[in-house]
């Protein structure tokens, strides 16, 4: 089984159409998903998100409505992973910018051993004709950079499309703190560290109308999560002082794992 987490925040106006489309998708494409549930995660949408999101369940495609506490797309993708039980999982985003047929590939992927596999708009066979604006391109241009040292080896951290081994990413994703549009950064430095194959592939990208990220508004937070995603792993990185003695040796911190990946 298959199980699709999408965070949904104000999505009353795009949610529809992406649950529509992806049902389609599904059902022509039942032989190779198999069975395939949506765990839409809303929170304190103001609108009429999880109202739509209901009304799109059916037997072809089950639609379930979670909540979540705390605020942010983060959040929301952690709590909708955190209550999956199938063996692969992945997340998609509401505005179904990335084009559904990116899903057998990814699907085949994690069947042949890759662990976790994510949408890529860098790749040379993506499609991404309609980009942001020439401000947020730059932002992203930099953002990207700062990504890349912290998640050696992938080349876009952002795409909201990811696929995982569903017991993987349960394990490691409850060690997450960010809850803002960085989490896809710290959830891939944990899940490199546990030792995960992580395969990029090329995507179709849209740009759809009613975006949820405010440059303006989330994009100094995007890179202040950031920093505090750096700064973990390197304290995590500090050697740990020798030879405490036995009767007051302190427990380590919970924190991000490392396996020495940048
Ligand atoms: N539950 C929840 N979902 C959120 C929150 N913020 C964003 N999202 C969801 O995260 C997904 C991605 O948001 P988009 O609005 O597409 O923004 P983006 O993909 O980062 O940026 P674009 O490239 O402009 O599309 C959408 O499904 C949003 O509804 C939030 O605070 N809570
Ligand atoms: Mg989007």
């Amino acid at each position: 089984m298959l199980q699709i987490v999408i965070p949904a925040y104000n999505e009353e106006g795009r949610l529809p159409r992406t649950l529509r489309d992806l049902r389609r998708h599904v059902a022509a494409h039942r032989g190779v998903l198999g069975r395939v549930e949506v765990l839409v995660v809303d929170n304190a949408s103001t609108d009429r998100t999880a109202e739509v999101a209901r009304a799109a369940d059916s037997s072809a495609l089950p639609v379930r409505v979670l909540r979540c506490a705390r605020r942010g797309k983060g959040a929301a993708v952690r709590a909708g992973l955190l209550a999956s039980d199938a063996d692969l999982v992945c997340f998609m985003d509401a505005d179904g910018a990335t084009g559904l047929d990116a899903m057998e590939e990814a699907w085949r992927r994690l069947l042949l051993g890759a662990d976790v596999v994510i949408g890529s708009r860098a790749l040379a066979g993506s499609d991404t004709e309609a980009r942001h604006c020439r401000t947020r391109s730059a932002g992203a241009a930099a953002y990207r950079r700062l990504a890349g040292r912290l998640v050696p080896g992938v080349a876009d951290t952002q795409c909201g499309f990811k696929f995982f081994r569903g017991d993987l990413v349960r394990r490691v994703v409850g060690e997450m703190r960010t809850g803002g549009f960085s989490f896809d950064v710290e959830l891939l430095v944990l899940l490199l560290a546990a030792g995960a194959r992580i395969e990029e592939i090329p995507v179709t990208w849209t740009d759809v109308p009613g975006s949820t990220f405010v440059p303006a508004r989330h994009g100094a937070g995007a890179f202040v999560e950031l920093a505090s995603i750096a700064w973990r792993r390197r304290a995590f990185e500090r050697p740990v002082p020798a030879a405490a003695p036995a009767a007051t040796a302190v427990p380590l911190p919970v924190a991000l794992p490392l396996g020495g990946h940048g």
